[in-house]
């Protein structure tokens, strides 16, 4: 393994970060698990476009390699190598009224967690036999559920073609074949193991070794922030009581990707601006200073669609979930005031 060759023109936060001397210093390391620098830096390297281009295989590859995530983490959640997380998921702490109670803007608003199981290696680094016990695993857990959040698990393997199309459509459930998760390893033997769980209507889902063990998702139509964050936190103290999850006293959940460490959580609404939207400028210093991310409604890597976009918290990691919840409704009231005056 030689170090890698990037473009000159090359963002990554891999590509700024990994330096010759730092390469030359972790190449030969292995975590307990046996994972590999290689493996941690395939998708980045395979896809020189990426953002970061790190994917992580077990809680270990957090410390062993350091010296190239720690700055990746620095600079993606401002999170220091001294800070600590903290973890705060209390509904009643959080104040976010509705910011569109008449709906003209706010389509639906989805907050979801990633959550791995504490005894088990991360999904890049998880062997097939392992990933079908997870699989095993959670769908227990999620059939013991009850009242509002009891539903029914969804294998991919065996799911016809137009129930997975439509589930994609409608937001529910993952893409397949991510070219960025793909080269991380974390599509291996696609679609066993994987799956989606949901309740009747939709509002709560948890989507089954995909990027990490588990995605819990709260979702509504309407901006509801409050009930949408609440029926999360109800679902995963549930959870938490019968699976154990990957947590560090430093980094909070541990998660595949860097970006998700700490609350790992994504508290978004899909929401209707049209005339902010062809004012760029305009638009992305008002998401700039509420540390919000503008990603198309088909999820990331995807565009806009009618002047539709998702916006969501960007920050995960040294800030709590009560937090990062606020921060996205704050910026939501902020956006929607600007597109009134345009
Ligand atoms: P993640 O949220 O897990 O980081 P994506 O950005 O790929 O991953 O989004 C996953 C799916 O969730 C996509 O289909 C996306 O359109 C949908 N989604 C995200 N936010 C919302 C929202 N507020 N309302 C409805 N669907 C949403
Ligand atoms: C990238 O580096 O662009 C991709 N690996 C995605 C990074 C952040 N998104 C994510 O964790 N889903």
């Amino acid at each position: 393994m030689y170090y890698p060759e990037f473009p000159p023109d090359c963002k990554s936060l891999l590509c700024k970060y990994l330096s010759p001397e730092i390469y030359a210093s972790l190449k030969e390391k292995k975590t307990r698990y046996g994972f590999t620098l290689e493996q941690l830096i395939r998708s980045g390297v395979k896809n020189v476009d990426s953002g970061i281009g790190v994917y992580a295989g077990d809680e270990e590859s957090y410390e062993l390699f350091a010296p190239l995530l720690n700055p990746i983490i620095r600079e993606y959640h401002g999170f220091g190598p001294e800070d600590r997380h903290i973890s705060d998921m209390d509904p009643s702490h959080l104040r976010a009224e509705n910011p569109d109670p008449e709906e003209k803007y706010i389509l639906s608003t989805r907050i979801r967690v990633g959550r791995n199981l504490h005894c088990f290696p991360l999904g890049p680094n998880l062997a097939r036999r392992e990933r079908l016990i997870v699989e095993c695993m959670v769908s227990d857990a999620l059939k013991a559920l009850d009242g509002e959040l009891a539903g029914e698990y969804y294998p991919l393997l065996g799911m016809d073609e137009a129930t997975k199309r439509q589930l994609i459509e409608d937001h529910f459930l993952f893409k397949e074949g991510d070219r960025f998760l793909e080269a991380a390893g974390l599509n291996r033997d696609w679609p066993e193991g994987r799956g989606i769980f949901h309740n009747r209507e939709k509002t709560f889902l948890v989507w089954v070794n995909e990027e990490d063990e588990l995605r819990i998702i709260s979702m509504q139509p309407g901006g509801d922030i409050q009930a949408v964050f609440a029926r999360l936190a109800k679902a995963v103290e549930e959870l938490q009581k019968q699976l154990t999850f990957a947590f560090s006293e430093r980094l909070g959940y541990i998660t595949s990707c860097p970006t998700n460490l700490g609350t790992a959580m994504r508290a978004s609404v899909h929401i209707k601006l049209p005339r902010l939207g062809a004012k760029m400028e305009a638009f992305k210093a008002i998401t700039d200073r509420y540390d919000l991310q503008i990603r198309g409604i088909h999820g990331e890597h995807s565009e806009s669609e009618g002047g539709v976009y998702d916006i969501s918290n960007k920050r995960r990691l040294g800030i709590t979930e009560v937090q990062a919840v606020q921060q996205m409704a704050d910026g939501v009231v902020a956006l929607i005031e600007a597109e009134k005056k345009l």
